[in-house]
């Protein structure tokens, strides 16, 4: 059994959709302290790190926000760096560009793999990027590509290996976001290798190009679910997971013993219904965290 951490970053301003900000309520309110309790960890909820609210913000003429996030990134990951490295670290977005700050303060300074579950790759860079939205931007600014004061989170340069990276559950990525991962060889699972190998498979071959990595993340973008299992997202794509194949990826992920900290991002509820969302990644994260069947 662990010892679970959880801490919310209501951070919406990568998102271009409001209330993704209210994903840490949601996801508490779906009892994920009971579920995992009930499994017997002992869970701490160090509460949320204080975000900036848009309303009260003027916006930068470049990438707007870029400021602000770089900040609440950096003290999602001072607080979570302060941990002991035995300690398993849940965080709750928010949208995901807090995952610029939850993976360096996950990483304990280790060689860190990175198992990215996400309809999009998040892999635009300013320049690439068709929104402007630095939610679509995390795990190319995590491998060095993108604009300093984000970068400037761990310090500069890349934060995790493109080897060491894997992205499942992919169904739209824009043009530069596929130019990158052809020219980082970054490991991509989208819907059609899971349709044609299924999850079993894939999670499988995951775990084995991630072999040599010392810490493992997993970042989970509610996304990646069909949306109409989880319509509480402000970016639904078609196609997505199904309930099993979700469920059955993260008890594979438990079986294999390797996963060190997790990211439950872009619930919003606002979007939701009844906040079936939230419940349902909940149920996933029991699932990754050793609730099994029989
Ligand atoms: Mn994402």
């Amino acid at each position: 059994m662990s010892k679970i951490v959880v801490l919310g970053i209501p951070l919406d301003l990568g998102a271009g959709r409001r209330g993704v900000d209210m994903g840490p309520s949601a996801l508490r309110l779906a009892q994920l302290a009971n579920a995992l309790i009930h499994l017997g960890h002992e869970l701490e909820d160090l509460g949320n790190i204080e975000a900036p609210v848009l309303e009260a913000m003027k916006p930068g003429n470049d990438l707007p926000y870029a400021d602000a996030i770089a900040r609440t990134c950096r003290l999602a990951s001072q607080k979570l760096s302060r941990l002991a490295p035995e300690v398993f670290p849940i965080c709750l977005g928010g949208d995901h560009s807090v995952s610029l700050g939850t993976i360096p303060g996950s990483s304990s300074n280790r060689r860190t793999g990175v198992l990215w579950i996400d309809a999009h790759a998040d892999l635009n860079t300013p320049s690439t990027s068709p929104s402007g939205n630095i939610h679509g931007m995390p795990l190319a600014h995590l491998l060095g590509k993108g604009d300093e004061r984000l970068l400037d989170i761990w310090g500069g340069g890349p934060m995790i290996r493109p080897e060491d990276v894997v992205l499942i559950g992919l169904r739209s990525l824009d043009p530069g976001e596929k130019e990158l991962v052809h020219r980082l060889e970054v490991r991509a699972f989208t819907m059609k290798e899971i349709d044609k190998r299924g999850i079993a498979e894939v999670a499988a071959l995951a775990l084995e190009h991630l072999k040599d990595v010392e810490r493992l993340h997993v970042s989970f973008d509610a996304d990646a679910l069909d949306p109409v299992l989880a319509p509480g997202v402000g970016t639904p794509v078609p196609g997505g997971l199904s309930y099993r194949e979700a469920h059955l990826l993260m008890e594979l992920l438990a079986d294999a013993e390797v996963v060190t900290s997790l990211d439950l991002v872009e619930v919003n509820p606002f979007l939701d219904i009844q906040n079936t969302t939230a419940k349902i990644v909940v149920e996933m994260t029991a699932s990754l965290l050793g609730k099994r069947i029989l």
